[in-house]
C-alpha cells in the first residue's frame, strides 16, 4: 500500500493537484494507494497518528508544493516545517518515505539532506512513484526511477528526470475532495500541459518541470473540466506555467472548452505570457469560460525587460490590457520590482505606464527570489560575494544560502525601497503594493495564510485570488 500525505497547511487552502494525479495515476497502475490531507485536517499531528495505528504502508509519499513563500519581506521557509513532520512519521511507521513536489523539484537533493528522508522525485511524479514502488517491492533498482533522488554507499544520487512526452494525466479527479478545496479555496487547478521554454532569469519552473513544453490532448483536458464540472468544481486555475506559451495549444484547448459548451458553465483563470497573445486568442479564451488573465509583466521599462530577459514591450502591455477589456476578461498584470538595474527612475516608468494602460489591478511585490541554478543566481555571483553585496537581501546569518529565502533588490532604490515604490503608487487603489519595511506582519497580496482572502471565500467569493482581494479593495 501507498500513502500520499499533502503537508501544505496554507490557507487560503489550495488543492493538490499533483497528488490528485499521482493517487489516481498509482490506482490505475493496480497500488492500492491512500490519500491523508493534512490541508483538510483540523489537527493534522492527531490526524497522522491515528492514521498510522491503523494502517501500515509499504512506502509513504510527502508532496512538498512551497519551499518558501517567495515574499519579500515575510521570508517563510518551508523547509523545517517538513523535517518536522518527516520526524514525526518516522515514529508512526518503519515505512521508507519519498517526498516530491514543485518545492522538492527545486532543491531536490537539499530537502534529502535536510530532513533526512530515504528518498525524493524531483519533476513528474505519477510514472515515477509507480516505479519506486515496484523497485522496493522487487530488485530495488533505484537508478531505474526517473527523477529519483537517493543514497548508496553514503552518497545522495540524483537520476535525470524524465519529463514524459507527449503527456497524458487521469481525468477522473476524485482522489483528494475538490468540492471541499473549492468552497476553502475558491478555486481548483487542472493542467493542459507542462515544462516552460520562456528564459526569464529568475523562474524556478525551468528546474521543477523542465524546458521542453509538453502537451496534453485538448480532448483529456476538457474531459477532465467536465468530470470537476459533475462535482460541482465550476471555477478553475488553469495551472501550467503560462496557459499561451504554445499559442496553438492554448487556442485548441479552448475550441475543444466551446465545442463541448464547457465555457457557459466554467470560470476559469490563468497565468499568461503578456506575448503571443492576440485578439482572437483573447475572443477565444473569452469565449471559453476565462474570466481572469495574470499576466506575467514584469516591467514596462525595456531596460528592466531586457535584464530579465522578457520577450515583451510595453506596447505588448498595453496591447494585452486592452485585448482583454475589449473581451471582457479581467486583467491583471504581475510586476517584479527591484531585480538587476532597476533604479528609481525605472521604476517609475514601470508604475507610470501601468497606471496609464489601466488594467483591472496589478501585483507591485518587491524583490527577485534569487534560485540556484538559474541565471538570476548567476549574475548575482557575478557582482561579487553575496554576503557584502548590497543588493541581497535576507533575513537569516551566516553565508549566503539560496536554498533558503535569500532576494534580490537593487540598491539603487535606496534603503527604504518599499516605502519608495508606494510613494510612486501614491495609494493609487489598482496596485497590490509591497508590504512597508516598517509592517512585516503585512499580508497585502501575499496568499501565504491570508486572513482576509479566507474570510471572504467562506462568505461566498470565488476566483483567483487577486480578483478576490481586487473586488474587495472596490468595494470600500
Ligand atoms: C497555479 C499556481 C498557483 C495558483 C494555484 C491555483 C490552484 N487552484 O491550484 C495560486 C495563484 C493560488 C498560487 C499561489 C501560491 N503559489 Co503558486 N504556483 C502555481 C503554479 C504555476 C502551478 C502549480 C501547480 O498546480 N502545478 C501543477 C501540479 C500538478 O504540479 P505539482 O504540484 O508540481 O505536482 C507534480 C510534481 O511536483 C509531483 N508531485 C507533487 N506532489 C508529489 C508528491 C510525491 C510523493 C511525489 C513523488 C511527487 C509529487 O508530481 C506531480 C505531478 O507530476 C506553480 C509553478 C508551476 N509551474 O508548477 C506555482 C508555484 C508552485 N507557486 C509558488 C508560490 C511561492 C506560491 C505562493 C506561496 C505565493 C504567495 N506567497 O502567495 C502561493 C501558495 C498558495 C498555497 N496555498 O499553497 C512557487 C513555489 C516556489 C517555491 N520556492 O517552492 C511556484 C513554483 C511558482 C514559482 N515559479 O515561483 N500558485
Amino acid at each position: 500500500m501507498l500513502t500520499l500525505i499533502n503537508t501544505n497547511t496554507m490557507l487560503p487552502a489550495i488543492a493538490p493537484l499533483g497528488l490528485d494525479y499521482i493517487a489516481t495515476a498509482a490506482v490505475q497502475a493496480g497500488i492500492e494507494t491512500d490519500i491523508v490531507d493534512l490541508c483538510l485536517s483540523d489537527d493534522p499531528a492527531a490526524t497522522l497518528q491515528d492514521y498510522f495505528a491503523t494502517h501500515n504502508p509499504e512506502l509513504v509519499g510527502l508532496s512538498f508544493r512551497n519551499s518558501d513563500d517567495c515574499f519579500w519581506p515575510s521570508c517563510q521557509w518551508f523547509v523545517p516545517r517538513l523535517a518536522e513532520t518527516v520526524k514525526t512519521i518516522r515514529t508512526l511507521t518503519d515505512a521508507p518515505i519519498v517526498i516530491g513536489g514543485v518545492g522538492f523539484s527545486i532543491f531536490p537533493e537539499q530537502i534529502v539532506e535536510y530532513t533526512n528522508a530515504e528518498f525524493g522525485i524531483r519533476g513528474d511524479g505519477e510514472p515515477a512513484i509507480i516505479s519506486l514502488y515496484r523497485q522496493l517491492r522487487h530488485k530495488k533498482h533505484f537508478h531505474q526511477v526517473d527523477g529519483l533522488v537517493w543514497r548508496s554507499s553514503g552518497r545522495i544520487i540524483s537520476n535525470r528526470p524524465a519529463w514524459p512526452q507527449p503527456l497524458s494525466l487521469p481525468t477522473s479527479r476524485d482522489a483528494i475532495d475538490n468540492p471541499t478545496y473549492l468552497a476553502r479555496g475558491g478555486q481548483c487547478g487542472i493542467e493542459t500541459k507542462r515544462g516552460c521554454n520562456r528564459p526569464c532569469i529568475y523562474c524556478a519552473d525551468r528546474l521543477a518541470k523542465g524546458t521542453t513544453v509538453r502537451l496534453r490532448r485538448p480532448a483529456e483536458v476538457a474531459d477532465e473540466a467536465g468530470t470537476l464540472l459533475e462535482q460541482e468544481v465550476d471555477v478553475l486555475h488553469i495551472c501550467d506555467s503560462e496557459f499561451n506559451i504554445v499559442p496553438e495549444h492554448a487556442y485548441t484547448v479552448c475550441e475543444e472548452f466551446i465545442h463541448r459548451r464547457l465555457g457557459d458553465r466554467l470560470r476559469w483563470y490563468t497565468y499568461l505570457a503578456v506575448t503571443p497573445f492576440d485578439a482572437q486568442l483573447a475572443r477565444t479564451m473569452s469565449r471559453a469560460g476565462c474570466a481572469g488573465i495574470d499576466f506575467t509583466g514584469d516591467s514596462a521599462s525595456p531596460l528592466i525587460l531586457k535584464n530579465l530577459r522578457q520577450q515583451h514591450t510595453k506596447e505588448d502591455l498595453a496591447s494585452a490590457v486592452r485585448l482583454c477589456k475589449e473581451n471582457g476578461i479581467t486583467v491583471m498584470l504581475d510586476l517584479l520590482l527591484g531585480g538587476p538595474g532597476e533604479t528609481a527612475d525605472t521604476a517609475k516608468e514601470t508604475i507610470d505606464f501601468v497606471k496609464k494602460i489601466n488594467p483591472d489591478c496589478a501585483g507591485a511585490p518587491l524583490g527577485v527570489r534569487i534560485y540556484p541554478g538559474t541565471e538570476m543566481a548567476q549574475i548575482a555571483a557575478a557582482e561579487g560575494p553575496m554576503e557584502t553585496n548590497p543588493n541581497i537581501k535576507r533575513k537569516y546569518d551566516g553565508q549566503v544560502d539560496l536554498f533558503r529565502p535569500t532576494f534580490y533588490i537593487s540598491q539603487a532604490l535606496g534603503d527604504r525601497p518599499a516605502e519608495l515604490i508606494k510613494d510612486i503608487i501614491a495609494g493609487d487603489k489598482r496596485f497590490f503594493e509591497p508590504i512597508s519595511e516598517a509592517d512585516t506582519a503585512a499580508t497585502d497580496h501575499n496568499y501565504n495564510d491570508n486572513t482576509e482572502l479566507v474570510e471572504a471565500i467562506k462568505a461566498g467569493a470565488r476566483g483567483a485570488y487577486w480578483d478576490i482581494l481586487r473586488k474587495i479593495r472596490n468595494s470600500y
